[in-house]
């Protein structure tokens, strides 16, 4: 067969075709819904729209939150603000990282760093689940809290400064703690044991558990840290207790509102396997309920003991305290409560499901006793009694979390995208929808781990954006190698369906990350350090008792001084700098060469660095961050003189 074209090509002109093809269109989008609809992922006319170029503090005006992102295996904090998505800061905790002046020849740090038991100096960390410090469960900007999965550790970060200025440790278990989470008024933090212990014979035997260290079954439980964080109050942390049991629990919440009093989590491994495998071994694991007045009436009772290590954490068995668990989907990760404490969303990472638990009908079969049986004598609700859904929404589902308009968000790995949820009950008054039915997809760029939404994990979400933290970037930025960055992606929410804003390249890896708005951050942010009204005179002391050289040292553009010292090999060093900067900015530093010695000191700062005068000879000092024109030019010599030629007229004197 041939074709004519030139009768096709005519044929296509005809005046009929054309009307005919225009009718049929205007057919189809009446008929069909087939709508011109913008590009979803272009921004048109869209209020995200930039100003090009952009004026001077476009971002520092426009910016509406701070995002806490957790480092996982960075051992802090990234800052960003949205919705520029721009990286502002980094919060070292449990690393050393000299440019953000976090390194243990400071003491303080060190301190920080300083296994309270051992001694040992522990510089690496995995930070997973940081928690704002809340009053009456909404977010009040004093303080974020995080806690190390690696070590069993706990830090407190001031947002006024973005630095960590107290670290707990949680005594009598080996690390591997993760679900963390902080109470509705900051009086209580929980952090759950994830890896299985063989602890100490004291806790053994009052739980009654002999634990065979190669064949177990292990125990595990979780920390309970009593914050001084009512308004007022510091901020200081202390372990208070332990409750030890037969079951480790992944993610933990403190409940709020409807779930006021109760400490909820799962674990992923109520098989109480020792290997991977088994861990899937049941076709349903568990969601736990602990009466908080249960446990502190068990420490009143004198239901305790205590360890070595620990003399004044309370350890309690599960036996003696109030505790109703139900079951949820295989091997659960995401545990988010809803913005009224009603509704505890889990979902089972080895199956479809997320199960919304409805906290009213908790209490009401806890109150008739509406128990389906117990397994090491917890008493197991009835699901039907508790659920008050069950919704099939893909593969691989991660975490949960909420706006301010009655949705919950759940963040899949496997299908890389976000489904979006209107919640039932007292929600339902506001999105006027069908409830625990999937409204919207959100597409990620790939494989979502927690999701955040600012104040998503509190009484009062703020909702307007939402971000897909991506365990997986692959194609999505330029190549770097085999280690591949991370991505976080920004949606507006304000519309469904949600609209993909932005996305940033941000290194490895977070996990929980924490938006609050940037009216409560602002105002208490410090520019400067204030000096006190005198400080240190510039000295060199010689103690030759202990061998111990100081060092008060002076430090504004551009010199330090003094800027030269010596010291009789061997010694140790303290180096006391007084920044005397008041400038914004205007950080200094101080690297020694040939002495593995870096770190920063901000505008008004008083910082002491220490270390051992080890080798001799001539090494030079000098400022690292860039700091004014005469930079290069602020330097200075440590002078290191063998001891048996080293003679008092050696002292550094005031020339
Ligand atoms: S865990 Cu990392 S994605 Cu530590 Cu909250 Cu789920
Ligand atoms: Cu001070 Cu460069
Ligand atoms: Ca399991």
């Amino acid at each position: 067969m041939t074709i004519d074209t030139q009768a096709v090509r005519k044929a296509i002109l005809t005046p009929v075709v054309i009307t005919s093809l225009i009718v049929g269109l205007l057919v189809g989008v009446i008929t069909f819904g087939i709508v011109l609809r913008p590009d979803v992922t272009s921004m048109g006319n869209s209020q995200y729209n930039r100003p090009y170029p952009m004026p001077h503090q476009y971002w520092a005006t426009t910016d509406e939150f701070y995002m806490f992102a957790s480092g996982g295996q960075q051992g802090g904090f990234y800052v960003y603000g949205i919705p520029s998505m721009k990286y502002l800061s980094e919060i070292p905790i449990f690393a050393t990282d000299q440019a953000w002046g976090w390194t243990p020849e400071n003491p303080e740090v060190r301190n920080m760093f300083t296994n309270p038991w051992t001694g040992e100096i522990v510089e690496r960390g995995d930070t997973h689940h940081p928690s704002m410090s809340r009053t009456d469960g909404v977010y009040d900007g004093r303080w974020i809290f995080i806690n190390d999965k690696m070590y069993g550790r706990v830090a407190r970060v001031g947002l006024d400064t973005f630095r960590a200025d107290e670290v707990v440790w949680m005594p009598n278990i080996t690390g591997g703690v993760h679900g963390f989470s902080v109470g509705p008024n900051t009086e209580l933090a929980v952090l759950n044991i994830e890896h299985e212990q063989v602890p100490d014979q004291v806790i053994q035997e009052h739980l009654g558990i002999e634990v065979d260290r190669i064949n177990g079954p292990y125990v595990a439980g979780f920390n309970g840290i009593a914050i001084d964080g009512l308004p007022g109050g510091d901020g200081t942390m202390e372990v208070a207790w332990q409750v030890w049991g037969p079951w480790h629990h992944d993610m933990a919440r403190i409940g709020w509102g409807v779930s006021d009093g109760w400490i909820i989590n799962t674990s992923y491994n109520s098989e109480r396997a020792l290997s991977a495998v088994p861990m899937f071994g049941r076709e349903y694991d568990y969601l736990y309920f602990w009466n908080i007045a249960s446990i502190e009436k068990a420490i009143a009772d004198g239901k305790y003991v205590t360890t070595e290590q620990a003399p004044d954490v309370a350890v309690i068995s599960w036996k003696d305290v109030e505790v109703y668990m139900t079951k949820i989907p295989l091997n659960p990760h995401g545990l988010d409560i809803s913005p009224t404490g009603k509704y505890i969303l889990t979902s089972g990472k080895a199956t479809t499901l997320i199960v919304a638990v409805d906290m009213d009908m908790v209490l009401e079969a806890i109150e008739s006793s509406d128990f389906q049986g117990e397994e090491l004598e917890v008493p197991i609700l009835t699901t039907d009694s508790v659920r008050a859904a069950s919704m099939d929404l893909g593969l691989g589902p991660t975490h949960i979390e909420f706006d301010n308009n009655g949705f919950a968000y759940v963040g899949f790995f496997v299908d890389s995208d976000a489904k979006t949820v209107p919640l039932g009950g007292p929600y339902i008054e506001k999105h006027g929808m069908e409830p625990w039915k999937v409204v919207d997809v959100l597409p990620a760029h790939y494989s979502i781990g927690h999701i955040s939404i600012p104040g998503g994990d509190s009484a009062q979400p703020y909702g307007k954006y939402f971000i897909a933290m991506n365990k997986l970037a692959k194609d999505t930025f330029l190549p770097h190698g085999p280690l591949i960055t991370e991505s976080h992606e920004l949606f507006s929410i304000d519309e469904q369906p949600a609209v993909l804003i932005d996305q940033m390249a941000l290194g490895p890896e977070t996990h929980y990350s924490q938006g609050i708005p940037v009216s409560m951050i602002t105002p208490n942010v410090r520019g400067v350090y204030t000096l006190p009204a005198e400080t240190e005179p510039p000295r060199v002391e010689y103690d030759y008792e202990n061998q111990v050289t100081d060092v008060y040292m002076d430090v504004v553009r551009s010199w330090f001084t003094p800027d030269m010292f010596t010291v009789p090999q061997g010694w140790q060093v303290n180096i006391h700098m007084t920044s005397q900067e008041q400038a914004m900015d205007i950080t200094h530093g101080l690297a020694v060469d040939n002495y593995n010695v870096n770190t920063s000191i901000d505008p008004g700062e008083i910082k002491t660095i220490e270390f051992i005068a080890d080798k001799d000879g001539v090494h030079w000092f000098y400022c690292m961050w860039f700091c004014s024109e005469l930079h290069m030019e602020m330097r200075g010599r440590m002078i290191v003189i063998p001891q048996d030629e080293w003679n008092a007229e050696y002292e550094w004197s005031p020339s």
